[in-house]
């Protein structure tokens, strides 16, 4: 199968149900499932029935104990490792802070080590995903959020879905984060912050899109992202929430759930390990919904091969 055949075919302009990046701001409903299919056990590691249900309601899970302190160390070495090695040296992959040269987020971890391969695989966390996209899943992009101890700096508030269907045409909201939290994420260290249950309103976002806007976006958003009001308006419904948790720790967090982070001021970093899982019936339309050109490969993956899960044997 060709890469451009597996792009989607999907209607555009007056049929797309997230319309973004015009002149104004608005709040439209989500017209996608949250869980899609049954929601029934995939595997030996899926989510109970409670769980599934604080996912569908909240647009997003704290799982703890997912992965070990052990296996969480393990990862967060082998980071050390890739980001002291000359392999990111002058790459597209590697992100800086806005304000330094310390380094803030490297894309694709993936690609460049097994051990990341091997848990962007590993059933404890596809049993889940499969579980709620109800389909084979291929990896949107993976990337490591540094947050370095006294200078990493901020996300502001967004919802990832509103940029990958404008930036990157994924055409429906079909697709889910899943973070491994290789630090302690607490109070002090620039936790992330959401709305429960934003991911229900689709905000569309005012401002067209510059030419080459990943470029900044990567560094400091400012394109697709709510104002005042709106965030206002969806934490008066909601509240607000901070995603804490142990290194290891699982969170499950819908594309569309509004979120965002502060600076971590602390004495300690708060490094996190994210992969984007995209559903293969979702695949990318045949051009982004609201930018001139696609984002580059490395942040919207144009291979579509379904994750092959490995560890356990399912049920
Ligand atoms: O690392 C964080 O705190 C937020 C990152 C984020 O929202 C993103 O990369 O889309
Ligand atoms: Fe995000």
């Amino acid at each position: 199968m060709s890469r451009a055949a597996a792009l989607t075919d999907h209607p555009r302009g007056a049929e797309d149900p997230y319309v973004t990046r015009g002149a104004t701001e608005s709040i439209a409903e989500r017209v996608d499932p949250v869980v899609y299919g049954s929601g029934a056990p995939r595997g030996a590691h899926s989510l109970d029935p409670e769980q599934l249900a604080d996912y569908e309601r909240d647009g997003f899970l704290v799982v703890p104990d997912v992965f070990s302190r052990a296996e969480a160390e393990a990862l967060l070495e082998e980071f050390r490792g890739l980001a002291a090695s000359e392999r990111l040296h002058g790459r597209e992959e590697l992100i800086l802070e806005p304000d330094s040269e310390q380094a803030r987020s490297v894309f694709n971890p993936h690609r460049f080590s097994e051990r990341f391969d091997r848990v962007s695989r590993d059933r404890r966390i596809l049993d889940k995903v499969v579980q709620i996209l109800d389909s084979e899943v291929y990896i949107h992009h993976a990337r490591i959020n540094i947050k370095s101890a006294l200078s990493g700096r901020s996300f502001p508030w967004h919802s990832d879905f509103e940029t990958w269907h404008a930036e990157d045409g994924l055409p429906r909201c079909r697709v889910l984060t899943a973070w491994v939290l290789l630090t302690e994420n607490d109070e002090f260290n620039g936790p992330l912050y959401l709305i429960p249950g934003s991911h229900r309103a689709f905000v569309s976002c005012r401002g067209a899109t510059p030419d080459d806007n990943h470029k900044a976006s990567l560094r400091r958003q400012e394109y697709g992202v709510p104002s005042l009001g709106v965030l206002q308006e969806l934490a008066a419904a909601g509240g607000l929430a901070a995603a804490h948790g142990a290194p290891g720790t699982l969170i499950l967090h819908e594309g569309n759930t509004m979120h965002g982070s502060p600076d971590n001021i602390s004495p300690a970093a708060r490094t996190n390990l994210f992969f984007v899982y995209n559903s293969v019936l979702n695949t990318p339309a045949q051009r982004p919904f609201a930018a001139t050109e696609f984002r580059p490969e490395f942040l919207a993956s144009r291979d579509f091969t379904p994750v092959q899960p490995i560890g356990d044997r399912p049920r």
